[in-house]
């Protein structure tokens, strides 16, 4: 953001902070559902339907003869063999390691494991309220068989009353040794993380990334694997490459489970909550605004730690962070916590907005963010480190969900266009941008309250107008003569050319050839090549007629060269 006529200092900082960026590579294709599901650590796959081996079934009926009463089972649906047998599976007996291995030994062939169970070894030996468990692990040639395991439970009689099945049948492989050394399989995994930009990035104070061998059965070939975790700043992922030929196994599958919190938020801000244009900040005192203000909303996507960590933002860049074991984030205006809330949460509702428009991709990735690290009255985006840091002169920033779109803009415009900006226009529609996703997802919100008057909130510390905005969608500049070499006042131009899309094709249209266009963007394109991607994006996206004729009168109206 840019405060008018702030001073050229502050200017400079205003600008998006230029520095090196380097390029993560190319994303591997997923279908946008695929992408989802994994992203938000939800299943991969539907539940699978196992049947018995029909070899077994003589086994399986000479169990369930010997049991007293009913049996359940459920069978893997990679063996045929049973995985969970509830029931009272056995004559009472006294609870060992000794009694589980010869209740287990009497039931090997149905497990299509040998009777003196090899590379089993036992692991965890629990009293519980229902009465004893022990759990064997499965090794093979001294290699832990992942997830493989025997569970044994039984209850305070001494009766077996569950059988869990993991264990991989045939587990022993002709050979352990790996052609991969660890470093090629973790170099193999990172080929293997879905899109996403500083996902990839491992976590610098965080483990780093680790290869353990383990002989993977999940494929239904049991197989020498490398089972790769790599931490970043969102996921963690898990992904097990072939220890022989380096191919992944298995999709990379996030470890996260995400938790959803409660948090306190303005709608938008103070004064589109409030409807009254009169609040101003008066040194960030609670009682500046009425209690009405404040929205309770749900906060998804949380990493479970405490703090406002989760796969879409983060406030990690914050000097002194709020936590909550309860993920109950709620604080009012005086506190940093309050800052801290609305950056998290939208943040997280700009990039859950872009993948329901069909993006599953665009800047996928945790943002992170600072809301007490700059005294100015100053935002930026800093392409160096990615990072959005909200200062707190006058209205605390992040105060303003305006300025927390505004900066995101910015970081989607660097997702899309790596190193965009190099150039006046270029820097013009990143600012225009910028201010055009704040009030259209502003407008998701404020029921048609002062839409096109941009970050009122804020701009209550530094705007004499009724109302104050820090600038306007609805202006009339016009290309070239408005052009006065300020990105954020010529940017006017282009936001109001958006904004006016908006409104003749509506705004899920409008927000979509909007992010769209960005692909067929250069970092140093000029406001009539822009003009002209915008509607190569339309008519590639398929709009109608109509629509795309609205698109390029706007534009040419506008004062820009549309020749397509
Ligand atoms: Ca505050
Ligand atoms: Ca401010
Ligand atoms: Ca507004
Ligand atoms: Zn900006």
């Amino acid at each position: 953001m840019e405060l008018p006529g702030c001073s050229l200092v502050q200017r400079v900082l205003c600008l998006v902070v230029v520095s090196l960026f380097v390029s993560m590579g190319i994303a591997q294709a997923a279908s946008p559902d695929e992408v989802r599901l994994k992203r938000n650590g939800g299943p991969i796959q539907s539940q699978p339907q196992g049947k018995p081996d029909p070899d077994l079934l003589p086994l399986w009926a000479a169990l369930v003869g010997k049991a007293s009463g009913p049996v359940s089972v459920t069978w893997s649906h990679l063996w045929g063999t049973p995985k969970a047998v509830y029931g009272m599976l056995s004559s009472p007996m006294e609870p060992s390691e000794a009694s589980a291995r010869q209740f287990l030994s009497s039931q090997a062939a149905l497990l299509n494991l040998e009777p003196s169970l090899p590379g089993f070894v036992l692991t965890s030996d629990r009293k519980t309220s229902m009465g004893h468990v022990y759990v064997f692990s499965q090794r093979a040639d001294g290699v832990p068989v992942y997830g493989g395991e025997l569970k044994i439970h039984f209850d305070r009689d001494g009766h077996v009353v569950g059988l869990i099945n993991t264990s991989v049948p045939s587990a022993k492989l002709p050979a352990t040794v790996p052609s991969l050394e660890p470093e090629q399989a973790i170099q193999a995994a990172k080929g293997h993380i879905p899109p996403g930009l500083s996902d990839k990035e491992e976590v610098a104070d965080g483990p780093g990334p680790s290869a353990k061998l383990v002989i993977y059965g999940d494929t239904g070939t049991p197989t020498l694997a490398w089972e790769v975790t790599i931490h970043t700043h969102g996921p963690a992922w898990q992904v097990f490459i072939h220890a022989q030929t380096g191919k992944a196994l298995a999709p990379a599958r996030d470890l996260n489970r995400y938790v959803t919190g409660t948090g306190q938020v303005f709608l938008v801000n103070a004064i589109v909550a409030a409807r009254d244009n009169s609040l101003r900040d008066q040194k960030d005192t609670a009682s500046a605004v009425p209690p009405t203000v404040y929205r309770s909303v749900t906060l998804m996507g949380l990493d479970g730690s405490g703090f406002l960590d989760g796969i879409y933002a983060s406030s990690s860049s914050s000097k002194r962070r709020v936590s909550s074991a309860s993920q109950t984030f709620v604080f009012d205006r005086s506190e940093n916590g309050f800052s801290e809330t609305m950056g998290y949460y939208y943040l997280d509702y700009a990039q859950r907005y872009i993948q329901s428009l069909g993006f599953p991709t665009v800047n996928n990735r945790q943002q992170v963010f600072s809301v007490d690290r700059s005294k100015k009255d100053n935002s930026f985006y800093q392409l160096s480190t990615k990072t959005i840091t909200y200062g707190t002169g006058g209205v605390d920033d992040a105060e303003d969900a305006d300025v927390v779109w505004h900066e995101y803009g910015h970081s989607i415009l660097d997702d899309q266009v790596p190193g965009y900006g190099t150039t006046l226009e270029a820097d013009s529609i990143g600012e225009g941008f910028g201010d055009y996703w704040a009030g259209t997802l502003g407008a998701q919100l404020s029921e048609g309250f002062q839409d096109a008057c941009v970050a009122e909130w804020d701009a209550t510390s530094y705007s004499s107008t009724t109302p104050p905005c820090l600038r306007r969608l609805d202006g009339t500049k016009h290309y070239p003569e408005s052009v006065v070499g300020e990105v954020h006042d010529d940017g006017e131009m282009w936001s109001a050319a958006l904004w006016q899309i908006r409104a003749a094709i509506g705004a899920t249209k409008a927000d979509t050839v909007v992010l769209q266009h960005h692909f067929l963007l250069t970092p140093d394109t000029s406001f009539n090549q822009a003009a002209d991607a915008l509607v190569t994006a339309a008519t590639g996206l398929g709009y109608s007629a109509t629509d795309v004729n609205a698109i390029r009168t706007i534009l040419q109206n506008r004062g820009f060269t549309v020749t397509l």
